[in-house]
């Protein structure tokens, strides 16, 4: 944290840097910049032109209490209609790739493959056209958490089956837009599905089923992966050459005291190493401590076998290096120490480690995004070094404010996490691809609904039009843009 100081005023904390030569401050000629969304979060036309209904449309509607503003996605940024409007924001600021999603039942309103919605199709191929068109690549999130809701019906991620359901879906995908598309990633933030939808009640479905439900949803989800990477393989590489990656999201994390270093290992492979150990590691498998404390844990409360699945060795293999690259996805960063087994609701309960937040590090407007550039350098680091230095996209990097278009804080946040990456790439050799900010748009933030705006672009929700208007970050990032230099 030594290099950087925050005046910090509503929205105007001012970043000080030190002693930074020019040329650190340069990208590589090849890097590649961004910005991502995600359907449910932008579309809206929620039950238009034949799309099905998806989990996220159900649970925002039978469960408006558990949004804070008890807003829906139905409208949100109104992009089902305003794309080509976006298409020439993201043309003005100058990005080379856009990372968006698609909505399974707007392409499959069954969910199954034998119905196809032609117009929701359509929809992504006019997008994928315009951003082409336009000079963009585009770049395909399969899935980010709005399934239909049919499969969660019969146990959604925690039913093995999913792992069908969602492979016949990509598969369409890939033979329908694939051609189109260099950049693939499956599944948006596993572990947040796993931990906050089936063991939580913070995103839908939203179930609470206990401590094996988020394992058993992980297992599902890393075989789904592997199915569809190695289907890709198979059935598209050779014509399409394409890239699938697999996307993580990871905390920076410090000992809370000197004698806490282990305690930060224990959490990466928590928090990190569940979901990237079985594909990144030589070993394959999830991490050994994080079975190890498990299965304990589950011999403690008299249980004949570990809560945690374990995979047969063809699995082991099968999962094993099956990405083109690590997909990241980084906000913040926890202190972490090691304490005495207790039962918890967090996925690292009981485990015998603990994460706080440093009373020091500047807020953002969200109570969770606590402003900590050094813990993205952190991460990057960690996760080269453990998993041999793969190629590595930021898939979703940015900060919530509510300055509307005066958003000089984010100008300070996206300096100061982007030239921490840039010192990750420099001096440590990461391999560090390309970066997408979070967010183009001020969107619908699942269960903050549209309290927490992390747009480089102000969205006027109360205005039918849902009218965009630059903020200054935006400005900014397209000279970072235009000058390949975080020196402006
Ligand atoms: O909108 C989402 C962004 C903003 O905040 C995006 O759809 C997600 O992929 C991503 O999860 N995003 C997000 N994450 C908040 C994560 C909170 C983590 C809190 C960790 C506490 C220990």
């Amino acid at each position: 944290m030594a290099r950087y100081s925050f005046l910090v005023a509503t929205c105007s904390f001012i970043l000080v840097t030190h002693g930074f030569a020019d040329d650190t401050l340069s990208f590589p000629k090849d890097f590649l910049f961004g910005t991502a969304s995600s359907s449910y979060q932008i579309e809206g036309g929620w039950n238009e032109d034949g799309k099905g209904e998806s989990i996220w449309d159900q649970w925002a509607h039978e469960h408006s209490d558990l949004i804070i503003d008890h807003s829906n996605g139905d409208v949100a940024c109104n992009s089902y209609h305003k794309y080509k409007e976006d298409v020439q924001l993201l043309k003005s600021i100058g990005v080379n790739f856009y990372r968006f999603s698609l909505s399974w039942p707007r392409i499959l309103p069954t969910g199954y493959p034998n119905v196809i919605n032609q117009k929701g199709l359509d929809y992504y191929k006019n997008l994928i056209k315009e951003l082409l068109a336009n000079g963009i690549e585009p770049f395909v999130t399969l899935y980010h958490w709005d399934h239909p809701v049919i499969f969660e019906s019969m146990g959604g991620w925690t039913n093995e089956l999913m792992i069908e359901w969602i492979t016949d879906y990509a598969r369409i995908v890939f033979k329908e837009l694939g051609p189109s598309v260099k950049y693939f990633v499956t599944i948006n933030e596993p572990s947040d599905i796993c931990s906050e939808a089936y063991f939580g009640t913070t995103k839908a479905p939203g179930k609470n089923l206990g401590y094996s439900a988020q394992y058993i949803c992980m297992h599902n989800i890393l075989k789904a992966h592997a199915r569809i990477y190695h289907m890709y393989d198979t059935e598209f590489r050779k014509e399409q050459n394409g890239q699938v990656g697999f996307l993580i999201s990871c905390l920076g994390l410090f000992p809370k005291n000197s004698s806490d270093t282990e305690a930060v290992n224990v959490f990466f492979q928590f928090n990190c190493g569940w979901m990237a150990n079985p594909i990144f590691s030589n070993a394959g498998d999830y991490p050994t401590i994080m079975k190890e404390r498990i299965a304990d844990n589950s011999k403690l409360s008299g249980l004949p076998r570990s809560l945690m699945p374990t995979f047969t060795q063809k699995w082991v293999q099968y999962i094993k290096g099956a990405a083109d690259f690590l997909a990241l996805n980084h906000y913040t960063s926890r202190l972490v120490e090691t304490v005495p087994r207790q039962d918890g609701q967090k996925w690292y309960d009981n485990c015998g480690i603990k994460a706080s937040i440093d009373p020091s590090w500047p807020n953002s407007s969200s109570d969770w995004l606590k402003i900590v550039p050094d813990g993205f350098r952190m991460i990057i680091e960690k996760i080269s070094n453990e998993y041999g230095y793969p190629p590595i996209f930021i898939t979703e990097n940015g900060v919530s404010n509510n300055c509307h278009t005066s958003d000089y804080s984010r100008v300070s946040y996206l300096q100061s996490y982007m030239k921490e990456m840039l010192t990750a790439i420099n001096e440590s050799g990461c391999k560090v691809k390309g970066y997408a900010v979070w967010s183009v748009l001020d969107n619908f933030e699942w269960d903050r609904g549209y309290t927490e705006q992390f747009g480089l672009v102000y969205v006027n929700f109360t205005d039918p039009n849902r009218t965009r208007t630059p903020k200054q970050s935006m400005n900014w990032y397209k000279h970072v843009i235009e000058t390949r230099n975080l020196d402006v």
